[in-house]
Formats: C-alpha cells, sequence, structure tokens
C-alpha cells in the first residue's frame, strides 16, 4: 500500500475561494488517510467540525515593542517549519504565491532538504501582485523555489509565464467542489419567500470588489426585468456595496433587487436562482460558477481568464465579451424566456459539474503531484466521477 502522506497547508482561511479550494482539498485527503495539518492564522471558515485526521496550528504574530508592523510572515515561516519538525511533514502545500510560497521556502530553508513544497497559484497572486515591480521578483523566487507549482486554469499559467517571464513546469488543477454538497437543493418554500411563481431569479455572488463589475450586474438585471418578470439577489459584501445601491436607486429597482449578505451555505443559496450572473474583468477560474453549475445553474457572464475553460459558451451558459451587457442581457433573456433550452442547460450543467470538476478526480490529480515531488511510485486506481 502507498504511503499516506502527512501535509502541512497554509492558505487564507477567512475569505476567497482560494482558502475555500484548500480547505476543501485538506478535508477529501483526510478522508483519503492522509495527516493534514493546517497551519494559518485562525480556523479555516470552510473547516467546520472536527475531522478525523486534520490538525490546526495557530499562527501568533510576535508584537514585540520594537515593530512598526508585526511581522506576520516571519511568524508563518517558523511556524511552518516547527509543525514540519515536530509534525514530522512530508511536505507544505501553500495556496497563494505571497507570502505563503515565500514562507515555505524560508521554512525549508530552517529544515533542511527534507521538506518538499508545493505552490497553488489561484489568480491575484499572479494577475495583479506579479504586475507590482516590487513584488515581481520575489513572486518569481517563490515560484522557483517550490518543489511543485499548481494553477487552477490554463489562463492562469500563460499569464503566470507570460507576467514573470519563466517557464517553470506548472501543473494544471482546476477548482473542484464537492458533490456531496453541492447538488440541486429542494428550495421551493425557500424561494417563495423572494420570488413570485412567475418570476425567474437572477443571483451574483461575490466579494463586490471592481474587479467584478457589479454595476454590469444591475446594468444587466435593469435590461433583463423590462422583458422577463425576474428578482436579482446579491450575495455578498464589499467595497462596491454604497456604487451598487446607488445603481439599483437610480435605476428604481430597489422593489427587486435583494442584498442577502454573506451567506454560509452557498449551495442551498444557488439552487435559488435560475441563472449566475459573472460579467467579471478577470477570473483566473470562477470558483462561483462552478458552484452554481453544481447545483444545475448556469452562468451568463463575460470570457475573462480561465472562465471559457470553465463555461462551455452555449451548453452551460454564455459568455460574451467584457463590459458587452447589451449581449449579456440578451443570452439571459433566452434562456429565461425558452424553458427546454433552460432544462437542457442545466442537465449540462449537471454532467459537466459531475465530470470535469469532480472532487475526487482533482484530489487524486494533486496526490500524484505529491508522491511525484517525494520520489514516491505511488498505486493511485484511475477514477471514474459521476
Ligand atoms: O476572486 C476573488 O475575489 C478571490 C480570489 C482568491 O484569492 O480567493 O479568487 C481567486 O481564486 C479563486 C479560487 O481559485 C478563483 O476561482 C478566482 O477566479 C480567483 N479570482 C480572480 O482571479 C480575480
Amino acid at each position: 500500500m502507498t504511503k499516506k502522506l502527512k501535509i502541512g497547508i497554509t492558505c487564507y482561511p477567512t475569505l476567497g475561494g482560494s482558502g475555500v479550494v484548500a480547505t476543501e482539498l485538506g478535508k477529501l485527503l483526510a478522508e483519503r488517510g492522509h495527516e493534514i495539518h493546517f497551519i494559518t492564522h485562525s480556523i479555516p471558515f470552510r473547516l467546520g467540525k472536527f475531522h478525523k485526521n486534520i490538525f490546526f496550528h495557530e499562527v501568533e504574530v510576535n508584537d514585540y515593542y520594537v515593530f512598526r508592523y508585526p511581522p506576520y510572515d516571519l511568524s508563518l515561516a517558523s511556524k511552518m517549519a516547527q509543525v514540519a519538525k515536530m509534525q514530522k511533514l512530508d511536505l507544505l502545500h501553500v495556496h497563494y504565491a505571497v507570502p505563503h510560497a515565500v514562507c515555505a521556502y524560508l521554512a525549508k530553508e530552517m529544515i533542511g532538504d527534507g521538506l518538499k513544497t508545493v505552490t497553488t497559484l489561484h489568480g491575484t497572486d499572479i494577475t495583479v501582485l506579479a504586475q507590482d515591480e516590487s513584488l515581481k521578483d520575489l513572486i518569481r523566487l517563490a515560484i522557483h523555489k517550490s518543489d511543485a507549482v499548481t494553477a487552477v486554469s490554463k489562463d492562469l499559467i500563460q499569464e503566470t509565464r507570460h507576467l514573470l517571464d519563466i517557464m517553470t513546469p506548472i501543473d494544471l488543477t482546476y477548482n473542484f467542489v464537492d458533490k456531496r454538497v453541492y447538488y440541486p437543493r429542494e428550495v421551493k418554500s425557500l424561494r417563495a419567500d423572494f420570488a413570485e411563481p412567475d418570476e425567474k431569479i437572477l443571483m451574483h455572488i461575490s466579494n463586490f470588489r471592481p474587479v467584478k463589475r457589479v454595476c454590469d450586474v444591475i446594468d444587466i438585471f435593469e435590461r433583463v426585468s423590462k422583458q422577463v418578470r425576474a428578482k436579482l439577489l446579491l450575495v455578498g459584501e464589499g467595497p462596491e456595496l454604497s456604487k451598487m445601491q446607488y445603481r439599483i436607486k437610480s435605476l428604481g429597482l430597489e422593489d427587486r433587487v435583494h442584498f442577502l449578505g454573506k451567506q454560509e451555505d452557498v449551495a442551498q443559496v444557488i439552487s435559488l436562482a435560475d441563472i449566475l450572473l459573472l460579467p467579471s474583468e478577470k477570473e483566473s477560474f470562477g470558483l462561483v460558477a462552478l458552484e452554481a453549475m453544481a447545483c444545475g445553474v448556469p452562468t451568463i457572464g463575460s470570457n475573462a481568464g480561465g472562465i471559457p475553460e470553465l463555461v462551455t459558451h452555449g451548453e452551460t451558459g454564455y459568455l460574451s465579451a467584457i463590459g458587452d451587457v447589451e449581449e449579456m442581457s440578451a443570452n439571459a433573456i433566452k434562456l429565461l424566456t425558452n424553458e427546454a433550452l433552460h432544462e437542457s442547460f442545466r442537465q449540462a450543467c449537471l454532467h459537466r459539474a459531475r465530470n470535469t470538476f469532480c472532487n475526487d478526480l482533482i484530489t487524486v490529480q494533486y496526490e500524484k503531484i505529491y508522491y511525484r515531488v517525494l520520489g514516491i511510485e505511488a498505486d493511485i486506481p484511475e477514477l471514474v466521477c459521476e
């Protein structure tokens, strides 16, 4: 039997898709018998209850009085090294290059050659931070010093090569959702709280940052609601919130738009929707579109970044040029007014999410990368999903 591994995982535990993917991966690896050690500043928000084979090590920042800025990165690197030594970790898997991959490199230097590191790039660590000249060399170093680097889309691999001018091998590991959690939920009575039986529900879920183009969401809805009786549900919170509220008011849409705030059970909320709107400026993957897809909800959005690798135009959604709200609205109206078409998209969504982005398949891809960097010949049976 192939040796089970002891893996340290570091991610941003309290926000974002990268933290969600890292946490879910840790849980799945633990179910497969590996020992998982989260090394983060707080308990990952998706971790939930106590799990067999999962341990949490809190990074405490040293706030000594001479420090103007408490050095979180150094505390993290020291904690990684300490946990690696104490728990005899085989490897560290860090999500997001800055500062996690740099800290993992420092920890490896402290420990010696025995510890291997795997870095997963999630998007803005490259598409935003690697454009900053003051960070570029640091990110390049962190990537070169990782024993394996993975990225969540082909588009992100290309961007990384282009922005950092590197040829380092990068493994493609798409994001995934746990099919035991993400499936079309029974939400009939909940739906009645938000929409009349003859009304459609459009939804947008994000952190309302400028990159999500949340005002496009409202402009699309305004056009759609002129032709289709509909409601718009907005899930999340973030810096563009007041701008959105202003736009909604100026367009006189207050009665038809609801802000739901941050939601824990995304699968349940998404199951309320007829379509998801994701008109982002940039999206290395677009995890929310996969969460929607797994619940049978097609996406209308932009063809930015990695979205076209996830959403198949004309099958599981429709993609348009960034900012083309006219076309996005027309596509939304087409889907919402043709029940047979909507049903065929829904079925295609369920099939694609369960097959291409199946949790078991992607977890095994990561496992294979771990064994490869450790030089262990692993006997992992091929999986077929559905
Ligand atoms: O998009 C965000 O606002 C959060 C960000 C993150 O760092 O968690 O998401 C990035 O990683 C996700 C998980 O891999 C991807 O699904 C998102 O597309 C990516 N965001 C961007 O590229 C803007």
